[in-house]
């Protein structure tokens, strides 16, 4: 068979008019074709599901250590020493992959359920008390630096650093463009505070940052690894479930006969969040290196090539999704892309959820209404979709 055509676009997906609007303009770039070719970036890009998943999963093809930004590290210095799990491959990154996994285990998130469900409950108790109030500062960005600080054993001082540090982190995976360039602006102190605070003697004993040092002295990694994955969880671990918190929020807002359900039954606190990951996902996109000559749905790509993936378009692609728009806390989510896919999948992922069912399940029982009061607005990202402000009303159940 003939190679196909590959569909030219010249859309700028970092650009500030797509960031503002990311669902506006998917549904183009998934009729274009299963793979298409950006001109502006010198790119390709999958924006639908099947695509997106066979992607991910190839991670051979499809490879991370050169980057899952748009910088190739084969050619370009990496914005900062590239992360032993997101932008590493096997052997490297299944080695360093368990050595987490054993720390963010089922056993310690049992243990953390109760003591976050009852900050969860008191944090929403007392905001619904106050009745007005910005749902990105008060809730958001307040649940999780109550607890994931603490959970890693962070000093006390400086905590607030994590959320621009997250913004530089993730600003940095896309062009330097504009949002970039501003958006970083005078931030040197928070990759001050985190480089100084992933070290072994700023970290408080019995957290998951002096577990990591423990295993260094295990034999089963350095302390300079150790070190670097401290980096991991402080990079993705805060923006990303600050900004899943403000989508269930907003997704939660706009839809009351999605909240009723949710309130007739607080049970389905877990799937809401679920299903808010799949409608807005907080992780809009990652990129990653063709390591070989390849062909997707019939169309060359050869190596070296950046591919960027839509996973944000991926879960809403009417090709996999019932009426995708349309925020439903009881459909069938299982199998979105929010938290990626394959080896690379969310290492934090029953963290989030836990988060995120907490904050659900305290709304579903101590909220009876949530209302707008203004228009939400975004803190544009050239990874995260994200808010910057969400001002709401609630009344008390
Ligand atoms: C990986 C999303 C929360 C730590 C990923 C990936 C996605 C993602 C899409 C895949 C990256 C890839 O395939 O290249 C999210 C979302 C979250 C969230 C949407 C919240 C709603 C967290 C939390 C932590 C965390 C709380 C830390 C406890 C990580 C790490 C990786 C990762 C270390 C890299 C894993 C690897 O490469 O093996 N996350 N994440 N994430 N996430 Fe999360
Ligand atoms: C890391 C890292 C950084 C940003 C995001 C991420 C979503 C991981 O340093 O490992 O996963």
């Amino acid at each position: 068979m003939m190679p196909k055509q590959i569909t030219k676009m010249d859309m700028d997906p970092f650009a500030e008019e797509f960031l503002a609007d990311p669902y506006a303009h998917h549904a183009a770039l998934r009729d274009a074709g299963p793979v298409v070719w950006l001109e502006t970036l010198g790119v390709y890009a999958m924006a639908r599901f099947d695509e997106v998943q066979t992607a991910l999963r190839d991670h051979e093809t499809f490879c991370s250590s050169r980057g899952v930004g748009l910088a190739d590290f084969s050619k370009e210095e990496p914005f900062r020493p590239p992360s032993l799990l997101l932008e590493a491959d096997p052997p490297l990154h299944d080695r360093t992959r368990a050595i987490v996994n054993k720390i963010v285990s089922m056993k310690a998130l049992k243990e953390l359920r109760p003591v976050w469900q009852e900050k969860a409950d008191a944090l929403v108790a007392s905001l619904a008390g106050k009745r007005r109030f910005d749902a990105v500062p008060d809730l958001s960005e307040a649940f999780p630096l109550m607890i994931f600080p603490d959970t890693i054993g962070l000093p006390d001082e400086g905590r607030e650093h994590l959320i621009d540090y997250a913004t530089i982190v993730f600003n940095a995976f896309g062009p330097r463009n504009r949002v970039f360039e501003e958006g970083n602006a005078g931030k040197e102190a928070a990759i001050e505070w985190v480089g100084e605070v992933c070290k072994r003697e700023n970290l408080k004993p019995g957290g998951w940052g002096a577990a990591l040092y423990e295993a260094a002295d295990r034999g089963d990694c350095t302390a300079d690894e150790a070190e670097r994955l401290v980096r991991s969880f402080l990079s993705a671990g805060v923006d990303t479930t600050v900004n899943g918190i403000a989508h269930m929020t907003l997704a939660l807002a706009e839809n009351p006969n999605e909240f009723q359900k949710l309130r007739e039954n607080p049970k389905l606190a877990l799937r809401a969040f679920e299903e808010s990951l799949r409608w807005d996902s907080t992780v809009q996109t990652f990129f990653r290196t063709a390591s070989r000559d390849t062909e997707v749905a019939g169309i060359k790509i050869p190596e070296g090539s950046k591919v960027l993936l839509f996973l944000a378009s991926a879960n809403r692609d009417p090709r996999k999704w019932d009426d995708p728009d349309q925020f439903r806390i009881d459909r069938n989510v299982s199998g979105h892309v929010g938290f990626g896919f394959g080896i690379h999948q969310c290492l934090g992922q029953m963290v989030a959820r836990l988060e995120g069912e907490l904050i659900g399940a305290a709304l579903a029982r101590r909220v009876s209404s949530i209302r707008l009061t203004g228009k939400p607005e975004r803190r544009l990202n050239n990874t995260l979709h994200a808010l910057a402000s969400l001002p709401v009303e609630m009344t008390v159940a």
